[in-house]
């Protein structure tokens, strides 16, 4: 038991440690022109696509029935997810 605990804490230090830079790396992604800085029109691309993703049937907005089916949809990619990590 020990042992997974140690190893789950290592594997966070190094999830953190490499977190910063890729950070950084995922946010000037963002800059679509090119110009060397991200506008909030970059910025807010990546949650535009998220949210027509959310927008099933396309009417600019996002309903009940749209977010049950997202968060079920989060739920077993969670699950599969969890089913496929590697125990140790
Ligand atoms: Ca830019
Ligand atoms: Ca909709």
């Amino acid at each position: 038991m020990k042992t997974i605990i140690t190893a789950t804490a290592l594997l966070l230090a190094s999830t953190a440690a490499l977190a910063q830079p890729n950070m950084t790396d995922m946010l000037m992604k963002l800059d679509a022109d090119g110009n060397g800085s991200v506008s909030l029109e970059e910025f807010l691309k990546p949650y535009e696509m998220q949210f027509k993703h959310l927008d099933q049937n396309g009417d600019g907005g996002i309903s009940q029935a749209e977010a049950e089916q997202f968060v079920k949809q989060m739920q077993q990619h969670m699950q599969q997810m969890r089913q496929q990590a590697p125990k140790q």
